[in-house]
C-alpha cells in the first residue's frame, strides 16, 4: 500500500481550504433551505487544519489502516465533515447537494457507512469513549496512528464525557487528542442560561489532560496548537477552541438562535456574498 504524503501546507493554503469548506456548507444547506449551517461555518477552520495539515490520511484510500482517526462525536456537525471530505476528494462535490435528503448518504447526523466517516453520531456524549477505546486498542496492537475526537461544549454537560476523560488520562493515552468546540451555545440556548461549563481548560487539567486554549477561528493559533500534540507526553491532549457559531457569515452569526437554521431562498445568495467578503 502506498504511503500518503505528509507535507503540511502553509497557512494561506489552509485558509483557502477553510473558505472552500464554508462554501460547501452553504451549498449543502441551500439544497433543503436548512441545516446545521452555524456549526459548519464555526468548525471549518478546525477541519481544514486537521484534514489539510495535521492528520495522516489518504483521500484515495479512506480505510487505510494507518490513517489517523477523526471521530465526529457531534453527529449534527456532519455538514462540516462532509464538506471537508468533499474538499479532500473523498466525496464527490455533486453529492453534497443531497445533504439531508431522503435516501442520501449525507444525513444531517453522520453515519459510519459514509466513506471517510469513522463513527455514527446523533446521540451525544459518546465520542470520547469511542476515541479512548480506539486509542487504547491502537496501543495494544502496536499501531502508531492518532485519534482525534471532535466534541462540543454541549457534550461537556454530559457525564459520560468525563468518565472517558478520566479513563484516557489513567491509561496515559498520549495519541488521543480531543478538540472541543466552545461556541457557547447548545440546542436549548446559550450556556450561561442552560448550564455553564467554564472553566473548560481547568476542568480537563483536573482530569489529567494537557490543555491549551485557542481561537478556533484563527488558523495561526490552531495550527501550532495541533503541532504540539505530536510530541509524546504520557497525557492525552485537549485543544479548547473558542469559536463563533456561523463564523464568516454575519447573517447567521447575528441570529439570536442559530442551533438549527432555516433560511429563505433569497437569503442564501446574501449569505454567499457575505462569505466571499471573509478575508
Ligand atoms: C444524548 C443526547 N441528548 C440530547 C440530544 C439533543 N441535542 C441535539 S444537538 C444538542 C446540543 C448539544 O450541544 P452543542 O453540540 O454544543 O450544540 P451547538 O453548539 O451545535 O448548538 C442536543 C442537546 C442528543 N442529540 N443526544
Ligand atoms: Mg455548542
Amino acid at each position: 500500500m502506498t504511503k500518503p504524503r505528509l507535507e503540511r501546507p502553509a497557512l494561506d493554503q489552509l485558509a483557502r481550504h477553510a473558505k472552500n469548506i464554508r462554501r460547501h456548507v452553504l451549498r449543502m444547506a441551500a439544497g433543503r433551505g436548512q441545516g446545521y449551517v452555524g456549526q459548519g461555518l464555526d468548525a471549518a477552520d478546525i477541519l481544514a487544519a486537521l484534514y489539510f495539515g495535521e492528520m495522516r490520511h489518504d483521500p484515495a484510500q479512506p480505510d487505510w489502516p494507518e490513517r489517523d482517526r477523526f471521530l465526529l462525536s457531534t453527529g449534527h456537525y456532519s455538514i462540516v465533515l462532509f464538506a471537508a471530505l468533499a474538499e479532500a476528494g473523498v466525496l464527490n462535490e455533486a453529492e453534497l447537494d443531497t445533504y439531508g435528503a431522503d435516501g442520501s448518504r449525507l444525513e444531517m447526523s453522520s453515519l459510519e457507512t459514509t466513506p471517510g466517516v469513522e463513527i455514527t453520531g446523533g446521540s451525544l456524549g459518546h465520542g470520547l469513549s469511542l476515541a479512548a477505546g480506539m486509542a487504547l486498542g491502537a496501543r495494544l496492537t502496536g499501531a502508531t496512528h492518532r485519534v482525534f475526537n471532535f466534541l462540543s461544549d454541549g457534550e461537556l454537560q454530559e457525564g459520560a464525557t468525563w468518565e472517558a476523560a478520566m479513563f484516557a488520562a489513567h491509561q496515559r493515552l498520549d495519541r488521543l487528542v480531543a478538540i472541543v468546540d466552545v461556541n457557547r451555545t447548545q440546542a436549548d440556548g446559550p450556556l450561561e442560561d442552560v448550564l455553564e461549563v467554564e472553566p473548560v481548560a481547568d476542568k480537563w487539567r483536573a482530569f489529567g489532560w494537557q490543555a491549551v486554549e485557542v481561537n478556533g477561528n484563527d488558523l495561526s493559533e490552531l495550527v501550532p496548537a495541533l503541532a504540539t500534540t505530536r510530541r509524546r507526553g504520557r497525557k492525552p491532549r485537549v485543544i479548547v477552541c473558542h469559536t463563533r457559531l456561523g463564523y464568516g457569515v454575519p447573517l447567521i452569526m447575528e441570529r439570536e438562535r442559530a442551533h438549527f437554521v432555516r433560511v429563505e431562498a433569497d437569503e442564501w445568495d446574501e449569505a454567499s456574498r457575505q462569505l466571499e467578503r471573509l478575508a
